[in-house]
């Protein structure tokens, strides 16, 4: 059997068609918003702005990539009339608003990157506290949609009065494919600090502290299972077959988590991207002490645990272009010409504003003389200073024997070789840097009873 899955990330989308049987990836096709849709302005996935805690991006570009890495598989020859079923994933915590007619409602639509609602995470946190945890998963969060309707709201009360559904943008790309209007999975609708991880269903109290109305804005919930959800007729020009079923699209750290084959507990999952995050699959409902990490459904059912890191790979990009080397240099010289604690020298990027833990956006942080410093010491201090956050941050998780590495930046040896010191375990690697794609064919294929 042949599924699609749809990964709709911060810098592009990526579409893999899937041998089930055969678990590889057949074919494949990718769309990068800066080079491909230049139009959009948006050369990182986002709208620049002078104020780097606004991360906004047009959602129309997040429909045009969807049909353009859908075009470009047609194109490479790819058997788009075999297809049994679709599915996918995007960047958790966007929002995609709409009027009554389906229009946007909001011309820019916030993403995961976005930290510029701390009032609202203010009032969120003075209304309710811990329970916010203990009820969603997580804390109040800056990214996350309670904050950031909170915000729109009160800046735009006109086109927050016309949103008649607020999607994110996995439940919205669905709603695209299904030509209806979609649910939200558990796994990426945990990540809104408004769907009660207790009862499963929209928490009453909280969204109508959020903004007046705010819960019969709200999609609704898909728990694990089958849906009616049938690909619309206007996709026949890209060869697939009408009707075939949509599976609900996921958070692209849930799809990893399938996509990785660790939806159940056990394997770890470093996943390193434009950032970097650490999940795995939890059979009970468990918060994390410190307040950084969330909980998320699983998309098969139970839960999982994350934990994000803003600075990511494209903090790595900028070192490697500081020092300037070239990835080589970055992936594997580096780490042959230093050893493994880098004589103690750490080093940490902020280059964005961090979340975990909490950090303004100041630079590097070093505890060496950085501008003097030969370009392997900057980068396994980098590397080093950011794999043991990572480790740090997750303790709460537990131990795991063994740590899956996807994500573009998997392919380094370096990096793989740190994570191995820092967690003392096992490291695999998922050969496609594809896991959430892949995630997201595999709950296609879930959608068909064989
Ligand atoms: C997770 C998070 C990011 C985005 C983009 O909470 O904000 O990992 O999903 O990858």
């Amino acid at each position: 059997m042949l599924t699609i899955g749809i990964d709709s990330s911060t810098q592009g989308t990526k579409a893999v068609v899937y041998d089930v049987d055969a678990a590889k990836v057949v074919a494949s096709a990718a769309v990068n918003y800066g080079r491909d849709l230049p139009e959009f302005g948006s050369p990182d996935g986002f709208l620049p702005n002078a104020d780097t805690r606004v991360r906004r991006a047009n959602p129309e570009m997040w429909v045009r990539g969807l049909e353009l890495a859908l075009s470009r598989l047609r194109d490479s020859g790819a058997p788009m009339g075999e297809i049994a079923a679709i599915g996918g994933d995007a960047q958790q915590h966007a929002t995609v608003c709409l009027d009554a007619d389906g229009n946007f409602s909001r011309r820019e639509s916030p993403i995961w990157m976005d930290s510029s609602t701390t009032a609202e995470v203010a009032a969120l946190d003075a209304r309710f506290g811990k329970s916010l945890a203990t009820r969603t998963g997580s804390p109040a969060i800056e990214r996350f949609v309670a904050a950031q309707m909170m915000k729109f709201a009160r800046e735009e009360p006109e086109a927050y009065a016309r949103t008649a559904r607020v999607h994110l943008l996995s439940s919205f790309l669905t709603s695209v494919l299904a030509g209806e209007d979609a649910p939200v999975d558990i796994g990426d609708g945990a990540g809104m600090n408004l769907l009660n991880l207790q009862t499963l269903a929209w928490d009453e109290e909280i969204c109508a502290f959020v903004a007046e109305g705010l819960i019969g804005k709200l999609p609704r919930v898909h728990l694990p299972g089958v849906t009616p959800l049938r690909l619309a007729e206007r996709f026949a020009v890209y060869g697939l077959r009408p009707g075939i079923p949509v599976a609900p699209f996921t958070g692209d750290n849930p799809a990893s988590l399938v996509g990785c084959g660790a939806e159940k507990p056990g394997t770890a999952v470093v996943s390193l991207g434009t950032s970097d995050t650490f999940f795995a699959a939890m059979d009970e409902f468990r918060t994390d002490p410190d307040g950084y990490g969330h909980v998320f459904g699983n998309p098969v059912g139970g839960f999982m645990s994350l934990a994000c890191f803003k600075n990511g790979s494209l903090a790595r990009d900028r070192v490697r272009r500081e020092c300037g080397v070239d990835w080589k240099f970055f992936d594997e010289t580096a780490f042959s010409l230093t050893e493994a604690g880098n004589g103690g020298k750490r080093a940490f990027p902020y280059f964005e504003t961090e979340i975990t833990p909490k950090h303004e956006a100041t630079g590097i942080e070093a505890n060496f003389d950085w501008t003097s410093a030969p370009a392997e010491t900057k980068i396994r201090a980098i590397v080093e200073g950011q794999m043991s956050n990572i480790r740090e941050r997750t303790r709460w998780i537990g131990d795991f024997d063994t740590i899956c590495v996807t994500g573009g930046a998997s392919r380094s040896k370096g990096i793989l070789s740190v994570i191995g010191d820092v967690f003392g375990a096992k490291v695999k690697t998922l050969d496609a840097t594809d896991s959430a794609a892949i995630g997201g064919a595999r709950l296609a294929a879930r959608q068909i009873c064989r």
